[in-house]
């Protein structure tokens, strides 16, 4: 357990760095596209996707930085397309929202809420029908429950018994709006539970409990043959878009902040490790190497050329 706690580790400070970088930077104005921010959501993408095989796929929404980066490892393609370069994951076409690696088994991420929900069921009714054995995993936000192709996929992939997670990233907030003020029901938990699969919540900022009630989902849908619904909660670190904070906004206290940032995960998670047995170096060799990664990857990035504007509509629906 102890190397899968540092390789937790090592993903989720992949992720924070990778996105503190993108806050040093974003006032140059070279990265032009809006930024959906992963801050706070770190021990959820690490733990899900550390306990998916490396051949399972996965989907997301316009805030998968985390997602992309966890299920990637990779850093050049990535910064290079915040940046726009022809060097990027996708030419500099895509930007910061619609992420993918289908090579690596991250199939796609949409800015249109929860529209890669029923692509996700497609995926899984295609792995299912070919008997290949790989699990699908879909990204959302508690948002995307609002929307009728949410409750369809569902439905759909409990009457064909279809290998997918559905994992709620539950962060309370539709842009600014609660929760309390869109739904015409007070557990979401017990509504998803009413349909024929299997239900897990948690509300931890340790990726090894993620982890943990990934692996343990994994295994009860391989037993039962029913696909898995994930309600994980999270906090918003920043604002619904952009790279600061929002609190001046009125729609949320500061204080709820400040009590889930003393359970950071990536600061829990380094006490953590101390705890179980890694030196102080071996967690700073491991940061560094991180660090360099990152920093060479925003230089390869920043030196870059941009496609050239006869390749604007290639690869792009006009
Ligand atoms: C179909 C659709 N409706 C509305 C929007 C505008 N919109 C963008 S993000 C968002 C809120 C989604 O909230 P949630 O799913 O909880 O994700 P979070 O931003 O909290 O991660 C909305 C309504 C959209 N992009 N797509
Ligand atoms: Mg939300």
């Amino acid at each position: 357990m102890k190397s899968v706690n540092l390789d937790l580790y090592r993903t989720m400070y992949l992720i924070r760095k990778s996105e503190e970088t993108i806050q040093k930077y974003y006032a140059e104005d070279q990265m032009k596209t809006p930024m959906h921010m992963s801050m706070g959501e770190e021990a959820i993408v690490s733990g899900v996707v550390g306990a998916l095989n490396l051949d399972d796929q996965v989907l997301g929404t316009y805030r998968s930085h985390a997602l992309y980066l966890a299920k990637t490892g990779e850093t050049d393609l990535f910064f290079a397309e915040m940046y726009g370069k022809v060097t990027g994951m996708a030419q500099g076409k895509s930007g910061s929202m619609h992420l993918s690696a289908p090579e690596k088994g991250l199939l796609c991420c949409s800015a249109i809420v929860a529209s890669s929900i029923p692509i996700a069921m497609g995926a899984a009714y295609a792995n299912k029908y070919q008997k290949n054995g790989k699990r699908v995993a879909v990204f959302f936000g508690d948002g995307a429950t609002d929307e009728g192709v949410f409750w369809e996929t569902v439905n759909f992939s409990c009457l064909k018994k279809l290998p997918i997670l559905f994992v709620c990233e539950d962060n309370g907030f539709a842009v600014h709006t609660p929760r309390e003020h869109r739904h015409g029901f007070s557990s979401l938990h017990k509504v998803v539970s009413s349909f024929d699969c299997n239900v897990f919540e948690e509300k931890s900022t340790d990726p090894e409990v993620i982890y943990r009630t990934t692996q343990k989902a994994l295994s009860t849908m391989e037993q039962n043959d029913k696909p898995c619904f994930l309600r994980l909660h999270y906090y918003r670190y920043l604002e619904h878009v952009g790279i600061n904070e929002d609190f001046d906004a009125g729609y949320r206290p500061k204080g709820d902040y400040l009590d889930w940032l003393k359970l950071d995960p990536i600061r829990l998670q380094r006490e953590k490790l101390g705890t179980i047995g890694f030196s102080e170096q071996q967690i700073l060799e491991l940061e560094q190497s991180v660090d360099e990664q990152i920093a060479r990857s925003t230089e390869f990035a920043a030196e870059s050329a941009f496609a050239d504007a006869c390749e604007l509509h290639t690869g792009v629906f006009i």
